[in-house]
């Protein structure tokens, strides 16, 4: 039986807890808590009740209106795209566009149009983790002078499809295998490798999937492509075919596949942890706009069609004009209501940027405005806040669930006599499409022209360095062989085949597989195209250290003074220092002063930073080398091919860590090692290391 109150808690109309000195309460009625409807509510933790110990009141409609709005706080996550990030910021052009579009915000540089993006993964829930292998979504909302355009793009620049048609066939293979709920966030299983292995026009994206691109290092270093061909008209109504491009200001960075195994583990949030804190810490995320822009003949010269969306044109071909930034610098209020509810449209389009004929985006235009009306509950999803256009708009659309608007007047139709203030058609600058001229059988067939499936998946892979082709060989391993149904991995085999001799061996080998592959026609054979060295992540890769982290491990009686060096160092390079030691509250150096650390040697686990440096002290490498915990912060930033900075007595760690000297451990016994260390950390993993460590399999 529990102990009864005391007497004052029981009788008191002023307490209402028992933990009362814990409490915030106000007199002030203007920062009275107060019910949805504006009672002011005088006690937020005790339900009504008939006597203390007994039982709940119907008619306490504070509880049953809280519970309510909880009851209802989620509405349905998006079908694809559901985890995902956002942020506010802008875009400004370099120069005026005006000879392409008349679009508006791309008239004058001195124009800043706000801008929403939000980031995502496709396959996962919105609580998956942020690193599964899987294309990033990268949707961005231009609050344009003359409406909101939608550019609703990800980071591969080709997609798995050439059709809407095929598009929940190729969803509900990715996701969850509907009879047993998992795996989640992960094409490594049947079905999607099943559904892939029958759809030879996904073997382009495939390979993009396959590769680095789909384990980004932080969401601020991934490209951005608007996929489609569209087109641009300027004021004369000349149209041009333009395929958009986002480039990383900070250059583009990927993890390794074990570095995104264990991430997903120690710190799920990690890319939007990593978005969040660099908008926080002033250090705004940006990209530059790149344009490849064609008339007519140039488009009809390549040797691939532009309304085919698993197709890319080389910049090598079709260079980018780099036309203007976007910068992200304001974090979300609220997720919620932001993220969470900004709705992306591919059919918001503005005035001097049009939709091409591609089938694919054809889909798009009615798929994404239908599934608004079940995310967001009805038609007027376009009065949330963050879809809200920032130009004015006015029309008769009236009524529907959720209308926040409250139109004056009887006139709700166009045209009327009553109001000749009410709005009208505006012939001079109202929204008009390019005359394209029109003749066709009405017809449910894929274009002939759509039928190379192969060319460019053999193009992409012959256009990576070394080390991204192992990678990619490593990665069709991985997921092979998750694969339970053999037949499935011999017909993917027999599609390597037909890609490249070396790809098709290297998986098979990794496998394990010396069966004959499945023997597959092409409908068309594929041809050898002049390699596209910019499709490569390691050929463009900077040398820097900007955004990126650098892990310090530090132990009682560490050099401090070195870590001063370190980090006026950081500081120069733009690098974030972490600092962590075995406990979180910190260490003391040799002079006896305390650092607090940022992290715990296990909670910050190696592979959360870009490269690391050991500062122990003898004892403290002593001490770590009898811990897994430190053991493995070590090892794994060797296998992870980071360049790693250490004291001399740091040794011992290393030694039981595994670590064998190469050109990525740099002794720090004064300031030149730290500018070594440095210089050698600004260009990224020890890539060399790699083929001693692993092979695909
Ligand atoms: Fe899609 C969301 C990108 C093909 C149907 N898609 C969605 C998002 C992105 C993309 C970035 C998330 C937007 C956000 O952050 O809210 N989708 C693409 C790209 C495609 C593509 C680049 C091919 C080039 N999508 C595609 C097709 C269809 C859809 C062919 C349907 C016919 N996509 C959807 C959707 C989503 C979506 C189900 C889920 C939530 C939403 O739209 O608002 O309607």
């Amino acid at each position: 039986m529990p102990s009864r109150p005391p007497a004052s808690a029981r009788t008191s109309k002023t307490t209402p807890s028992l933990l009362a000195e814990t409490h915030q309460q106000t007199d002030d009625k203007k920062n009275a808590l107060t019910t949805n409807h504006g009672v002011p509510i005088s006690d937020n933790q005790n339900t009504l009740k008939a006597g203390v110990r007994g039982p709940a009141l119907l008619e306490d409609f504070v509880l049953r209106e809280k519970i309510t709005h909880f009851d209802h706080e989620r509405i349905p996550e998006r079908i694809v795209h559901a985890r995902g990030s956002g942020a506010h910021g802008f875009f400004q052009v370099y120069e005026s566009l005006a000879d392409i579009t008349k679009a508006a915000f791309l008239q004058d540089p001195k124009i800043k149009t706000e801008v929403f993006v939000r980031f995502s993964t496709v396959a996962g829930g919105a609580g998956s983790g942020d690193l599964p292998r899987d294309v990033r979504g990268f949707a961005t909302k231009f609050y344009t002078s003359e409406g909101n355009y939608d550019l609703v793009g990800n980071n591969i620049p080709v997609f798995f499809i050439q059709d809407a048609m095929k598009f929940p066939d190729l969803v509900h293979s990715v996701k969850m295998e509907p009879d047993k709920g998992f795996p989640q966030a992960a094409s490594a299983h049947d079905n999607f490798w099943d559904f892939a292995s029958l759809s030879p026009e996904s073997m382009h994206m495939l390979m993009w999937t396959m590769s680095d691109r789909a384990i980004p290092r932080s969401l601020r270093m991934i490209e951005g492509f608007g996929v489609h061909t569209f087109r641009m008209v300027n004021a004369q109504g000349v149209s041009h075919f333009v395929k958009f491009h986002w480039r990383p200001k900070l250059g583009m960075a990927s993890v390794l596949w074990d570095e995104a195994v264990k991430i997903n583990g120690a710190d799920p949030d990690f890319h939007r942890r990593d978005l969040w804190d660099s908008i926080l810490n002033g250090d705004f995320p940006e990209w530059e706009l790149g344009l490849q822009v064609m008339d007519e003949k140039a488009a009809a010269a390549l040797d691939f069609d532009i309304l085919d969306p698993t197709k890319l044109i080389p910049e090598e071909i079709i260079p980018l004009r780099i036309v203007g930034r976007l910068v992200l610098n304001r974090n979300p209020d609220n997720f919620f209501a932001e993220t969470e509810q900004v709705a992306f449209l591919p059919s918001n389009i503005v005035s001097g940027i049009e939709f091409s004929n591609d089938p694919l985006l054809q889909g798009r235009l009615f798929s994404y405005q239908d599934t608004q009306l079940s995310r967001l509950g009805g038609p007027n999803f376009h009065q949330i806040p963050v879809n809200a256009p920032r130009c004015p708009m006015h029309n008769f659309q009236r009524d529907g669930l959720r209308q926040m608007e409250v139109p004056k007047g009887r006139v709700n139709y166009e045209p009327n006599s009553f109001d000749t203030g009410t709005p009208r058609e505006c012939p001079m600058h109202g929204f008009t499409s390019v005359p394209e001229e029109l003749d066709g059988t009405k017809i449910r067939k894929r274009s002939e022209t759509f039928a190379d499936h192969y060319s460019q998946a053999r193009l992409f892979f012959r256009s990576m360095t070394e080390t991204e082709q192992q990678h990619i060989i490593s990665a069709f391993a991985f997921e092979l062989a998750k694969v339970e149904t053999k037949a499935i991995r011999l017909r993917m085999l027999g599609h390597l085949a037909i890609i490249d001799p070396a790809l098709h061996t290297g998986v098979a080998d990794a496998l394990g597989m010396s069966d004959a592959a499945d023997t597959i026609q092409p409908a068309v054979q594929p041809r050898d195209l002049p390699p596209s060295p910019s499709l490569s992540i390691l050929n463009k890769a900077p040398s820097t250290l900007q955004g990126r982290k650098i892990g310090v491990l530090i132990t009682d009686g560490f050099d401090g003074a070195l870590l001063a060096t370190l980090r006026k160092s950081a500081a120069k390079e733009k690098a974030t220092l972490m600092i962590v030691a075995p406990k979180v509250g910190g260490a003391t150096d040799a002079e006896g002063t305390l650092v607090e650390a940022d992290g715990s040697l296990s909670g910050s686990p190696s592979i959360l930073f870009d490269t690391v440096v050991l500062l122990l002290s003898a004892e403290g490498a002593q001490d770590l080398a009898t811990l897994s915990s430190g053991v493995d912060w070590v090892s794994n930033a060797f296998a992870h091919l980071k360049i790693i900075g250490h004291t001399p007595a740091s040794q011992p760690l290393l030694d039981i860590a595994g670590v064998r000297p190469d050109d990525g451990l740099i002794p720090l016994e004064n300031d030149k090692g730290i500018k070594t260390y440095i210089a050698t950390a600004k260009n990224g993993r020890l890539w060399q290391r790699e083929p001693t460590l692993r092979r695909p399999g």
